[in-house]
């Protein structure tokens, strides 16, 4: 039996989001249809949107899904109908990748998150009886159910019971990523300073993250001195205007350099600046999105002779469960304070969410699809 759901087709670039009645798939033995009633917006689905990934459009978009499971498959054990879950990114659970809980890096990453059907090739929605471009990040959440996977699931713990699932819906992609880069990826060890480029939902979390670490100093670098004031309150002991030199200011706070430096914009001239302020074994982590053209230039004896390390990260090395369930409970403890990045939006009024956080006004904007109970 197919389920009838309301979803905000994406057509491309410069085009509004149209919200229509779809129908979802049948379930499979491994897969849960989640009622929605939260979705984050991330700079990925804009990318999408804008043609900069390749995913087929038109499609439906959303990736940082929370909701309530409203029926599972024969072989789901993560959670049951009636369970408050958040959702994260897919993957095919029997790669090399995924065979050490790297899933961020699963070899099949593409069929799995961005193929607009099942990694098999099968449609999970349905608009006008015909195939719809769906199974975004194996959700497609900006609609008002989804059909998601066992893989991609996160039971939100009782000890949570209290927090509303709008305000934990973002946790699944740039949150996770930022946090997971610190605490994961680059291991920030305590009392060494980090420098932290852009100040967007990745950068910020990254920031709380430092700071659950114990890093010193943690710098903030953005052109936007708002944005620079509010990573002040979030963990940053020092702000510097991107405009303003930065580096010759990073040099002077901290002259033997950073243990790490965490990019987080994608841009070629920051991330080779970053370079030059690394310490001795010091850390560069990059997870912003760049020019594809883009080539890294830095100096050989540089990185070799000082133990240096350059690491593309993506999502954090995050394994799903077990982080996306950590994370709660730093937020629930109040160390992880991501609440001050949201603006609240309703599912009519994707388009606007989106305008919010192109123009720098909202950092995370998080669509309101239904009232919880
Ligand atoms: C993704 C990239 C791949 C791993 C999970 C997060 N970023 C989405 O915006
Ligand atoms: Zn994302």
């Amino acid at each position: 039996m197919t389920t009838r759901a309301q979803a905000a087709i994406c057509r491309g670039k410069d085009q509004p989001f149209a919200i229509q009645t779809v129908e979802l798939d049948e379930l499979r033995a491994d897969e849960l249809r989640i009622r929605i009633v939260a979705c984050g917006i991330c700079h990925t689905d804009l990318a999408v949107r804008d043609g900069q990934l390749p995913v087929p459009l038109p499609v439906v978009l959303g990736h940082e899904g929370a909701g309530i499971v409203e029926a599972v498959g024969a072989e789901v054990t993560v959670a049951k109908p009636g369970d408050r879950v958040v959702m994260s990114f897919n993957s095919c659970g029997h790669c090399p990748s995924c065979d050490v809980d790297a899933p961020t890096y699963c070899y099949n990453f593409f069929p799995e998150n961005w193929a607009g059907t099942r990694a098999d090739g099968t449609p999970t929605m349905f608009a006008d009886g015909a195939a719809m471009n769906a199974n975004f990040f194996g959700q497609s959440a900006f609609a008002t159910h989804a059909i998601a996977h066992q893989r991609n699931v996160v039971r939100v713990p009782d000890r949570a019971a209290h927090l509303p699932l709008e305000q934990l819906a973002p946790i699944g992609c740039g949150l996770m990523t930022g946090a997971g880069a610190v605490l994961r990826s680059m291991k920030v060890r305590a009392g060494l300073p980090i420098v932290v480029f852009g100040t967007g939902t990745v950068g910020m979390a990254a920031i709380m993250a430092a700071k659950v670490a114990g890093a010193d100093p943690i710098i903030a670098v953005d052109v936007n001195d708002d944005r620079l004031a509010l990573a002040r309150e979030l963990g940053a002991t020092h702000a510097f205007n991107g405009k303003a030199d930065a580096p010759a200011k990073i040099r002077d706070l901290c002259p033997t350099g950073v243990g790490y430096a965490f990019d987080t914009t994608g841009i070629k001239r920051v991330i080779e600046d970053a370079f030059g302020l690394l310490a001795p074994k010091g850390v560069l982590g990059i997870v912003g999105a760049s020019d594809p053209a883009d080539k890294l230039v830095f100096n050989e004896s540089q990185f070799m002779g000082g133990g240096r390390t350059v690491k593309g990260i993506l999502g954090g090395d995050s394994d799903v469960g077990p982080f996306l369930t950590e994370l709660i409970d730093l937020h629930l403890a109040g160390r992880f304070p991501f609440e001050r990045l949201i603006g609240y939006f309703d599912f009519a009024d994707i388009d606007a969410a989106i305008a919010a956080s192109e123009s720098g006004q909202v950092v995370k904007p998080v669509l309101r699809m239904a009232a919880e109970g």
